[in-house]
């Protein structure tokens, strides 16, 4: 069981300062089916849209994105189901996971650096072929419990569907990628999801549930009640490229604007959320932008969401790209490898500025 140091749990639960965020009134919108079925001027209007949409907020919602709502349904009731598990199976589930991976089940601590939340979370890594495991090795079980804790065949059908789910949305996220590139009037329509495809490719798959807001009394040790809200996940940029998102009918979601306004984004069960990551926006020399999101509990119900993370594979060289940049432009970043960005980002607490740190001066 992790047992949480005195006042770890009161940092987590003590209501954020920040008042309820507006919900954003006009979520940038892309129809995926229109983009592949509309000819080549329904694909460039998609292409525009999204790189508009990647510019203005780095965020926007995928609909007609062909992946099956019965996948969509059978993921989301799988996971619901491993959160329901006792904490010590959970943690079993995890345990295949070497003890300094980053990789498995944990509760309520986000990275290694001190960070907290009201969330549990299964994380588990890509391998080429999509599947999900724990190790990167093609045959370790990971997102599954522990052989006596639930039947095996239920521990295999969840980790099966993750991989079946893992393949779909990486597809979709890399037509995405390739809408992007479009929109960006590259020559070469693959310069970002070829990243993402590539057999070394670094992606994650992480698995949240947010439980329902604790009682104000669990909060302050019995204290009065109040209405601050709770904190799940802090506010931060994703380090990879794409992050592709999918949750339950659960509120929780908001994103900053550029003007450091903070709105809420309505849940959208059939569709699927966007965020640019730092690479990208290291790529892109900054006209995309790495979004600042969080998960706030201010429900009476579970979210439970889904997200994909394409990044590129630890050795690729990242760089603002030459027909980015344009002739006699300034390159905004500094080349570095993935694997140099990764090892700087996880020093860093979660809500810090990881890009400044590779910045051109
Ligand atoms: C944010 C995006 C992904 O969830 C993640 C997170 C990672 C973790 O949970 O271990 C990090 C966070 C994320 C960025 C900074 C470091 C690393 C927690 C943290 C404090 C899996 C990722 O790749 O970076």
């Amino acid at each position: 069981m992790v047992v949480l140091a005195k006042g770890e749990l009161e940092q987590i639960a003590l209501p954020a300062v920040h008042r309820a965020a507006p919900p954003l009134a006009d979520v940038p919108e892309v129809d995926l089916a229109a983009a592949w079925s509309g000819g080549v001027e329904g694909r460039a209007a998609a292409a525009r849209a999204v790189a508009a949409a990647c510019e203005e907020h780095g965020f926007f919602k995928v609909t007609g994105h062909g992946v099956p709502v019965q996948l969509l349904a059978r993921v989301e009731a799988a996971a619901a189901a491993f959160f329901e598990l006792q904490q010590r199976e959970k943690e079993a589930a995890m345990s295949v996971a070497a003890p300094s991976s980053p990789f498995g089940y944990a509760s309520k601590r986000i990275g290694n650096n001190g960070d907290l939340g009201w969330v549990e979370y299964l994380l588990l890594g890509v391998t080429a072929a999509g599947a999900s495991t724990g190790d990167h090795s093609a045959d370790a079980p990971l997102a599954v419990p522990a052989e006596e804790a639930v039947p095996s065949d239920w521990r295999w059908s969840f980790r099966d569907l993750l991989n079946e789910y893992t393949v779909a949305v990486r597809r979709m996220a890399c037509s995405v990628l390739e809408l992007m590139a479009e929109g960006l009037g590259m020559a070469e329509s693959d310069a970002f999801a070829r990243l993402v495809l590539h057999e070394d490719s670094d992606s994650m798959l992480r698995v949240n549930h947010y439980p329902p807001r604790p009682e104000q009394k669990q909060l302050h040790g019995g204290g009065g009640g109040g209405n601050g809200r709770v904190t799940g996940f802090g506010e931060h940029t994703d380090p990879q490229i794409i992050s592709v998102l999918r949750s339950n009918a659960t509120s929780g979601l908001e994103i900053a604007l550029r003007d450091g306004s903070w709105v809420s984004v309505p849940p959208d069960q059939s569709s699927f959320f966007v965020n640019v990551g730092d690479a990208l926006q290291v790529l892109t020399n900054g006209r995309f932008r790495s979004v600042r999101h969080r998960v706030m509990v201010n429900s009476i119900r579970s979210r439970v969401s889904v997200i994909f993370f394409g990044g590129p594979p630890p050795r690729e060289t990242l760089a603002p790209l030459p027909e980015l940049v344009g002739e006699g432009g300034r390159r905004r970043y500094r080349e570095f490898t993935w694997r140099e960005y990764k090892a700087s980002a996880y020093r860093t607490k979660l809500a810090e500025n990881r890009l400044c740190h590779f910045e051109t001066t």
